[in-house]
């Protein structure tokens, strides 16, 4: 790895801070007026969570949001990163369905005390808990008629009761995972497969193409109805996150240079090819995509597309690691491309996370894109942590070098390459509810003792946080 000269700096406006979303750390699931998400109850059948344990206390966040907010403003973050629960602010969901007071105050005041201490909220609409009521009344995201017009009404609520504060919004988190783990793999609730001994139902063959397809659809509008009715008033930008892990062909034949594109076209391009009015498609779902899907691949109107193209300000990108791709397999939700992280000569592309899907390689972190990049996820479950006492688990040497080698490929990215990257925040602020793992993968900086709810800031928190003092010139926070 080379190593990017220290004098340099990024600029003053650089935004960083950490990441977190409502149904990870929340809990409180069942107060002040709270609809059910899906994940309420997903969470809590047998078997869909590694550990058993569902979302119903989480971080605690919500009772201890003010605790976390001394904590954030303590590690002197610019930002925090964080998302609306849909159910809390509209328990039923949909269009005709009653605003809950008390969702909406329970944020206001955290904006507002994240304000008081000059921290900027970055806000998530979306981040995988949708009320459990749309689900239940008509499919949620599978219905594309009804689900565009709900989610567009919770967005509009969202931008008049906090866009006097909010400067930056994102629509949604990771449509890839949405569609693909909750309706093909069945992983994520709502748990949907072809698996039957997944669930009673579902098709992966269609589903995740129509609901990534709702999915995009409901974020282009909601920015629609931003920058005509909001933009001019509040001034913030709009955009979407997408998964952005990187591929790489396995080695240098080219089924495999052509594997890892295709792998890519499935992960990242299905997705950025409409939103990002990327030059390389301009509108159109990817060759492969196409070829691949054929009459499953759901098409988009020309009024639709006009909504769609360009319907970002920014690439919101979560990036977590680099796949080796050797073509071949029968996995369509990845291109019929094989992942590994072996290299032909036995070598490990990097140091092993927790989970299967992740191992450490910053050089993958650099490449480039032309629209302004906000990293809003980035991050390593050190293997085994869950399992170490606390002392131990605060000295996180393997995260610590997961973000000395990103720190570094960022810079390098930023003042070498020339890439425009405005922000990065390390997922996550605190351990918390890892989706189907569970509480066993832990993403923190801080370690969080699920005993006593306490939180202790691990080594890389303060890595991470002495690094930006270092490398991002000092300036005046601007919300
Ligand atoms: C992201 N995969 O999810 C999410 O945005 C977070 O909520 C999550 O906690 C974080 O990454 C860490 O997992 C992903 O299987 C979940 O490749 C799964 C995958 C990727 C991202």
């Amino acid at each position: 790895m080379t190593s990017t000269d220290v004098t340099k700096k990024l600029p003053k406006d650089f935004i960083w801070g950490f990441a977190t979303a409502s149904f990870q750390i929340e809990g409180s699931t069942n107060v002040d007026g709270r609809g059910k998400s899906i994940w309420d109850d997903f969470s809590k059948q047998p078997g869909k969570t590694m550990d058993g344990r569902d979302g119903d206390v989480a971080t605690d966040s919500y009772r201890l949001w003010k605790e976390d907010i001394a904590l954030l403003a303590q590690y002197g973050v610019k930002s925090y990163r964080f998302s609306l629960s849909w159910s809390r602010i509209i328990p039923l969901g949909g269009l005709d369905d009653p605003i809950n007071p008390q969702g909406i105050a329970f944020y206001s005041n955290f904006i507002d005390t994240l304000l008081e201490n000059d921290i900027i909220p970055f806000v998530t609409l979306y981040h995988w808990d949708l009320p459990q009521a749309l689900h239940d009344r008509y499919g949620g995201w599978l219905n594309k008629d009804k689900i565009v017009q709900d989610y567009v009404r919770y967005a509009k609520v969202c931008f008049e009761a906090f866009g006097d504060r909010v400067k930056h919004w994102l629509t949604i988190n990771e449509p890839w995972c949405i569609s693909i783990l909750g309706y093909g793999r069945g992983i994520f609730a709502p748990g949907r497969s072809s698996d039957r001994t997944k669930s009673p139902e579902g098709d992966s063959s269609t589903e995740p193409w129509i609901v990534g397809h709702n999915v995009i659809l409901s974020h282009a509008y909601a920015v629609k109805l931003y920058r005509e009715e909001f933009k001019a008033a509040q001034g913030g930008q709009i955009g979407i996150t997408l998964n952005g892990d990187w591929s790489m062909p396995y080695d240098d034949s080219p089924q495999n240079v052509e594997a890892a594109q295709h792998a890519l076209d499935v992960a990242i391009a299905i997705h950025q090819c409409f939103i990002l009015q990327d030059p390389i498609y301009l509108g159109h779902y990817p060759d492969y995509i196409k070829q691949m899907l054929r009459d499953r691949l759901p098409v988009f109107t020309l009024e639709e597309l006009a909504v769609v193209k360009g319907s970002s300000d920014f690439y919101g990108m979560n990036t977590y690691t680099t796949n080796l791709c050797r073509a071949g397999g029968n996995d369509e939700f990845q291109g019929f491309v094989e992942y590994t992280f072996s290299r032909p000569d036995g070598s490990q592309l990097g140091t092993q996370a927790h989970c299967a899907w992740l191992q450490d390689y910053p050089e993958g972190f650099r490449y480039r894109y032309n629209l302004p990049i906000y990293v809003t996820e980035n991050g390593f479950a050190v293997k085994d942590e869950h399992m170490k006492p606390i002392e131990e688990a605060l000295q996180d040497n393997d995260r610590v070098n997961y973000f000395k080698g990103i720190t570094n490929s960022l810079k390098g990215a930023v003042l070498e390459d020339g890439i425009d990257v405005r922000a990065y925040f390390p997922w996550s602020f605190v351990d918390n509810f890892e989706w189907a793992d569970g509480y066993i993968t832990r993403f923190g900086v801080t370690y969080v003792d699920y005993k006593t709810q306490k939180r202790y800031p691990k080594e890389s928190a303060k890595f991470f946080i002495k690094w930006c003092g270092e490398n991002i010139e000092a300036g005046e926070k601007e919300a």
